[in-house]
């Protein structure tokens, strides 16, 4: 089975360069299954994750709105298609990512991907080079916003049917299973995925296969701009996983201690063969659905009051209570993780396209039935 064994291998190849998707720093990869020190240091680092993150998104939203200017004089989109933002949604991406085993853990995702792909320690000059459809794009530049992969350290990828990602992580999962990796297959989706027949398909046998599988709802209250209250018969949304025979509970998904203890015993369960977890990550998006949703349907007040929340403050605030960051540590990491983006995007911008040769390869063309060789 071709992904069982390339899960074999991971632990060679993800050393080598990914088109410079996996190529980054280790400070910029989550904290790779390590517990928190008493010296702060990995606080500090899923800090400066989240900061990382947050400042890629941002500095994303101001590339989209500012069109490159051609030597002709004219002007063009830097990023094409469409761009979903994860602002505020951090510390499900950080947190998971301090539980997270790059030799034979996999994450798949929705289109909502940027923060799970840096989080996984993607460079930020790949991921931007994939926006801007650069050829050092971590997909070549062919794949885009919704479509960041990095299979070499397991980040299998943003995925644009809502929904799609769960059935394929209960085949990546069932293949960690089979080949006795010990590893787990982390999955994220929207809220508005678990109307999706998927859900029913892949938690069902997911429970009857005892698949290593944890399935992650960021709820962050709505489908594109449909309500959870509007879209979901059962409001409370953990709740949709009470036919299943498995866990299923509520997570503040602001807090990264909390997700990474919550989440934890779920990686504990399915490491130990017991089977998949349901957690319904409880967040709030801070841009709109994509860039051309003008977010209508969410008041100031609410605005504001998610702002109260903001994961990272809520963190900032957690460390310095604990004396573990002052004001110049935070200037610091603040000024490396702007740096970072800037010179990413600085590369990305001076990469070059995909050659027009290129245009065909690495696209899927075969004849129907298929049979495999
Ligand atoms: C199968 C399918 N149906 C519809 C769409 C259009 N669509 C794109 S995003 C979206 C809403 C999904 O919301 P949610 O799952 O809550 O994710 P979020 O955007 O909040 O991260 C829809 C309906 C799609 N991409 N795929
Ligand atoms: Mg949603």
């Amino acid at each position: 089975m071709a992904v069982a064994d390339e899960v074999a291998k991971r632990a060679v190849v993800s050393k080598q360069s990914n088109n410079g998707a996996s190529a980054a720093p280790s400070h910029f990869a989550g904290t790779n299954g390590q517990l928190a020190g008493k010296d702060g240091q990995v606080e500090l680092q899923r800090l400066r994750l989240m900061l990382l993150i947050r400042r890629f998104e941002e500095r994303t939203y101001q590339e989209y709105a500012t069109p490159r200017v051609l030597p002709d004089g004219t002007k063009e989109m830097k990023i094409g298609g469409f761009l979903h933002l994860y602002s505020g949604q951090e510390a499900i991406a950080a947190g998971t990512a301090a539980l997270f085993e790059k030799s034979r853990d996999y994450l798949l995702t929705g289109y909502r991907c940027h923060g799970a792909s840096l989080a996984l320690g993607m460079s930020t000059r790949a991921a931007m080079a994939e926006l801007f459809g650069k050829v050092t794009g971590c997909s070549k530049g062919k794949g885009g916003s919704m479509h960041l992969f990095d299979a070499r350290v397991g980040n299998l990828g943003g995925h644009g049917i809502v929904g799609g990602q769960l059935p394929l992580a209960l085949g990546t999962a069932f293949a960690q299973w089979y080949k006795k990796t010990g590893g787990v297959t982390f999955c994220f989706m929207g809220d508005g995925a678990i109307n999706q027949g998927t859900f029913n398909e892949a938690l069902n046998l997911a429970s009857l296969y005892k698949a290593p599988v944890i399935y992650v709802v960021e709820n962050n209250g709505v489908a594109m701009g449909t309500q959870v209250e509007r879209h979901s018969a059962e409001k409370d949304l953990a709740k949709r996983a009470c036919g299943y025979d498995m866990p299923y509970r509520n997570v503040d998904g602001n807090d990264i201690d909390t997700v990474i203890a919550e989440f934890g015993k779920a990686v504990d369960r399915a490491r130990a063969g017991e089977g998949p977890s349901y957690l319904v990550a409880n967040t709030f998006r801070f841009r709109g659905h994509s860039m051309s949703d003008p977010l209508k349907y969410r008041s100031k007040e609410e605005a504001e009051r998610a702002r109260q929340r903001d994961p990272i403050t809520l963190y900032e605030t957690r460390l310095r209570e604990k004396g573990l960051l002052n004001d110049e540590q935070l200037d610091s990491i603040t000024n490396a993780v702007n740096e970072e983006v800037d010179e990413g995007i600085r590369q990305a911008e001076a990469d070059p396209n995909p050659p027009l040769e290129a245009r065909f390869e690495d696209a899927l063309a075969e004849t129907y039935p298929y049979s495999p060789k």
